[in-house]
């Protein structure tokens, strides 16, 4: 018997979601693997199927009925995410995900730069928090440096350092997809603003679990991803604040981001129209708004509680195993587990856990970077959502003990 507050009603959710009524290599689905995509609650996939089949069409252009309906929910889907993050509506800016939202800002910023600036990013970034970073930097001059990562953390201290007066931007994630760990973001947006610099957020793997306020942490941009979430692919969110997104150039040109055009010149619509070229998503926008819904009505501070107390047994069993080693914080975490069994390549444990049914994440987790400082090439994650329940920890356990005897992996193996 666990002990712990039950707070959700995990058997009426699970419910919600058409995906856990098949049966995976015969057995009932363990998805594991919520920080790679989460699943999708039949709101989301009814409302998106319904855009489609009811009121299809471009959003503001056509004077049509079907036109005037897909503008409203589309706007309304503006709406719900700025509600969502304590942000204005013009603040809010539709993407294809967290990767071209942060692509976006650090074309419109890197290019105000000049040689010399520096640029402030952190071992334990996502590849999408690095590489276009990095790749705009050579090209005007700039410098990057990184805040080290030391017992599972950011280096604050570290961050005090290399946080100077040549510094203009910081960008950092809120929560680590492979280790969990949730940062210290307001004080890192405070040393950020004593310098001048701005402060920008990657929430792709905190917006999905903990309630976010872009006010309360003071971030001048923050992006996340709607598939993460439980809403569909192919959309995502920047939030940016108004005084900045109006002063920043476009990203990409194109229709709809346009106030007038002559064959000599152009100019552009206000944010966020400026930002949002070409027919958006619109049916990923409809539908992470209805997502947005479901998650405000489980609520995020119960998702982050029960994930807590669901991360805690796991680690708390996981560690009980002979040849497992966990890379993550005990405390202050996501329920995110990566883990390595010493004796067997990662993608063989995942090869040998979906026999059983279970799905987990292998390989570097498109974070090279923090693999090298943690002196690891490859390694296991588990990651939990709301849907997720005791039982699926126990048949982890169990599959990876599997594991150990199908590679007669024994108990005196050492780390
Ligand atoms: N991480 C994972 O398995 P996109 O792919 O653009 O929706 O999100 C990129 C991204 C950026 N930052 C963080 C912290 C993320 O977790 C992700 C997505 C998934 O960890 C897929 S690679």
């Amino acid at each position: 018997m666990h002990k712990t507050k039950i707070i959700l009603d995990i058997d009426r959710i699970k419910k919600d979601f058409p995906i856990f009524s098949q049966k995976i290599n015969g057995h009932s689905l363990v998805y594991l693997d919520s920080a790679a995509t989460a699943q999708k609650p039949s709101l989301v996939i009814e409302e998106t199927t319904r855009f489609y089949t009811e009121y299809n069409s471009n959003i503001h252009r056509g004077a049509h009925k079907l036109g005037e309906l897909a503008t409203i929910a589309y706007e309304e889907a503006h709406e719900k995410i700025a509600k969502f993050l304590g942000a204005d509506i013009e603040e809010i800016i539709f993407t294809a995900g967290t990767t071209e939202s942060l692509n976006l800002v650090a074309y419109s910023l890197v290019k105000t730069l000049k040689q010399g600036d520096k640029i402030v990013l952190t071992e334990m970034e996502h590849h999408s928090n690095i590489v276009p970073w990095q790749q705009l930097a050579k090209q005007y001059g700039v410098n990057i440096e990184y805040i080290k990562v030391k017992d599972f953390q950011l280096d604050i201290e570290h961050a005090k350092k290399i946080i100077d007066s040549k510094t203009k931007i910081v960008s950092v994630m809120h929560a680590s997809n492979v280790l969990g760990t949730i940062n210290p973001i307001k004080e890192l947006a405070k040393i950020t603003h004593d310098i001048g610099a701005l402060f920008v957020v990657d929430a792709a793997h905190s917006a999905p679990n903990m309630k976010i306020n872009v006010k309360d942490i003071d971030c001048d941009f923050l992006a996340f991803s709607g598939h993460k979430i439980c809403g569909p692919t192919g959309i995502g969110v920047l939030y940016g604040k108004k005084h900045l997104l109006d002063k920043m150039s476009p990203f990409l040109y194109g229709g709809h981001m346009i106030s007038e055009v002559t064959l000599k010149d152009t100019t552009f619509a206000d944010v966020p129209s400026k930002f949002e070229s070409g027919t958006s998503n619109i049916a990923g926008a409809i539908g992470l708004g209805y997502a947005i819904d479901y998650i405000n009505k489980i609520g995020l501070e119960n998702i982050h509680y029960y994930e807590t107390e669901l991360a805690k047994y796991a680690i708390e069993t996981l560690k009980k195993i002979v040849g497992v080693k966990i890379y993550g914080p005990d405390e202050n975490r996501t329920g995110v587990i990566s883990f390595n069994i010493s004796g067997i390549h990662a993608h063989d444990v995942a090869t040998i856990l979906d026999r059983e049914g279970i799905a987990i994440r292998s390989g570097n987790h498109c974070a090279m970077p923090l693999m090298n400082a943690l002196g690891i090439n490859a390694c296991n994650r588990a990651s939990i959502y709301f849907y997720n329940t005791f039982d699926d920890i126990d048949n982890l356990v169990e599959a990876i003990k599997k594991a150990k005897k199908i590679f007669k992996v024994t108990n005196e193996t050492s780390e």
